[in-house]
């Protein structure tokens, strides 16, 4: 029906409102960020519910994120620049240990962060793999090459089970929506660079501000 093509998750309008994330100046506009999440969050839960203990955190950071755009501060929350730059100049962050501002934006956007490196390595890979490899095996490489140095034991562990659960390439590609597997990694090549450039500046800011560990 109309009303089911319409829910279907498609990658691309998740790689769509990542294009309008950059500013002309490269800035980047957290409403968008935070809206490409949402469709990602979408996809993982198309994927079955043993991914929902991951979905559930990106929620919830998801959550946060949107409670200051739409509070009374929403205004400062434009960008990820002019968050960092309202959090920090009004002592909003916690930077060297857990305080009185445990759900700062800044941490938490810079969780999100991190796993959008995983994102850009695992489609990568999934890009450039052959017909017969393996997604459990680029997402679990994706992983230890990025979000495992952040992550406990146990999370690790869990994650490395639910991996096992991904469907296969071709069915994985499929899942996506967006057409034959050729047009698939067409988009991937596309929707890739820009990615990683949203990454990038993001990567940079936290950098300048010294704000890559924050607790
Ligand atoms: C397609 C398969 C999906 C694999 C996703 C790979 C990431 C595995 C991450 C496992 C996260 C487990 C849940 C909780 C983690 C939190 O402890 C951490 C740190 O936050 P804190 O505790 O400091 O508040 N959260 C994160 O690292 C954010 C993880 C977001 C993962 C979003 C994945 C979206 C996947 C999109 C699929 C295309």
């Amino acid at each position: 029906s109309v009303v089911a093509e319409d829910q279907k998750f498609s990658l691309k309008e998740v790689l769509d409102t990542f294009k309008l994330c950059l500013t002309e100046n490269k800035e980047v506009y957290l409403e968008h960020y935070v809206a490409g999440w949402r469709g990602l969050v979408k996809f993982l839960n198309s994927l079955g519910s043993v991914f929902g203990f991951i979905s559930k955190d990106a929620v919830n950071k998801i959550k946060i994120l949107v409670g200051y755009l739409e509070g009374d501060n929403g205004s400062q929350y434009v960008t990820i620049q002019s968050m960092m730059k309202y959090e920090l100049d009004s002592g909003l962050v916690d930077l060297t240990k857990r305080g009185n501002h445990p759900e700062s934006g800044c941490r938490t956007l810079l969780r999100l962060h991190r796993a959008l490196r995983w994102l850009e390595l695992f489609l990568e890979r999934l890009r450039t793999s052959s017909e017969d490899g393996k997604t459990s095996v680029m997402c679990a490489d994706a992983y230890n090459e990025s979000l495992a140095q952040h992550h406990p034991w146990v999370i690790r562990k869990a994650a490395g089970m639910a991996f096992c659960m991904l469907p296969g390439r071709l069915a994985f590609l499929e899942v996506m929506n967006v057409g034959t597997p050729e047009q698939v990694v067409a988009m991937l090549g596309e929707a890739l660079p820009l990615i990683s450039e949203v990454y990038q500046i993001t990567e940079e800011l936290y950098a300048q501000n010294n704000m890559l560990d924050l607790p």
